[in-house]
């Protein structure tokens, strides 16, 4: 290339960009001091947002729940296939893990069924006005009183499970209620089928989420709907990658302590991939989001203070030390160090039964 040729490239390039800049310049919406039109403060926008949504809630108050969203399905006891010996390293290794028989809500938690907790018991209303997967106009869509309550923290959806009689239902349960006993990539099996299930892009026909159960075929062996797309679902576990190696054969309950719990299947701003009946992720209690909601689950023996778990108590020594190091994890970059001294302080400390 000649030199003349590589300063004419040069020049064009320069040219391309200003021209890109001065575009940006003249198009893009930034907020002078005296406030540009068409720029609206976030604070704003979430106000009428909730303005909007107070017809909405009304209409909670008004209708009448069908006794069919209150169903639950009934898991016979036995040994199932848990985690994914193909899977990610999360969903591996692959275990026959036997569970006890129990109950699970055949449908999500409906924001009808929240809302009738909220004007019950005074807990507080799921949070949903500001988040960037859904603008304002969407919301009233959202809170159609038959689709998935979201906006619920782990504290909220595991208050609600027990004001029901209920509990969130643990990871192994979750699991064999969305896969059977056998083994399934998606609850209708192993094809690859992204208007099977309420998920992100308009095959299924639904934008935000559907009303639990109308999309017939995410519908698990057991009879069990919505368990790979429309709301993500917060299960009773603390969350830890290593979870599935370490648990127990029978019943297990998940880690002794963590802080994160589980999410289970995925929601409608996920693609396929994430609602595989193995998928697992992970989530602060105390996080609310469009995208989370849960159901809950019953044992069928009565549900008694014997009948849990031996109970894992901290000394107030050891509190302490979790307490510091949670708090240098939060603050640390370099968390590798401070987990690994987290997990001896509890191996010396805590006891499962
Ligand atoms: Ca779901």
């Amino acid at each position: 290339m000649s030199r003349l040729l590589k300063w004419l490239y040069l020049a064009l390039v320069l040219a391309i960009v200003a021209i890109l800049q001065i575009g940006i310049s003249r198009t893009g919406k930034v907020p002078g001091a005296d406030g540009e039109a068409g720029y609206t403060p976030l604070a704003t926008k979430i106000k009428e947002a909730e303005q909007g949504m107070k017809a909405a809630e009304a209409q909670m108050a008004a209708v009448r729940i069908d006794p069919e969203y209150d169903r639950m399905a009934a898991i016979p006891g036995g040994p199932f296939f848990m985690g994914d010996a193909g899977g990610g390293a999360i969903e591996q290794p692959e275990r026959t893990i036997r569970l006890s028989p129990y109950r699970i809500d055949a449908y999500e938690t409906t924001f009808a069924h929240y809302y009738a907790f909220v004007a019950a018991t005074g807990h507080r209303k799921p949070r949903l006005a500001g988040y960037l997967a859904v603008d304002s106009s969407g919301l009233p869509f959202l809170m159609n009183p038959f689709n998935p309550v979201v906006g619920v923290s782990w504290d909220d959806a595991s208050s609600y499970c027990l004001w029901k009689g209920k509990r969130l239902p643990t990871e192994a349960e979750w699991e064999r209620a969305a896969k059977g006993t056998g083994r399934r990539a998606w609850v209708w099996g192993d094809e690859e089928r992204p208007s099977f299930a309420n998920l992100v892009g308009g095959e299924d026909g639904f934008k935000y989420t559907a009303p639990v159960g109308a999309v017939r075929p995410d519908r698990s062996p057991d009879g069990v709907y919505d368990m790979t797309g429309n709301a993500m679902e917060w299960v009773a576990d603390w969350f830890d990658e290593r979870a599935y190696a370490a648990m127990r054969a029978s019943d297990p309950s998940g880690p002794p302590t963590g802080k994160e719990r589980a999410i289970r299947g995925a929601s409608w701003n996920d693609a396929l991939e994430r609602g595989r009946t193995v998928t697992r992720f992970k989530m602060r209690p105390s996080y609310r989001d469009v995208t989370i909601g849960f159901r809950c689950a019953a044992s069928d023996r009565p549900f008694t203070k014997d009948a849990l778990p031996p109970a894992v108590i901290p000394s107030p020594k050891i509190a302490t030390s979790i307490f510091s190091l949670d708090t240098a994890l939060d603050l640390s970059y370099n968390a590798a160090v401070f987990s690994s001294l987290r997990r001896l302080v509890l191996r010396g400390g805590f006891s499962n039964g």
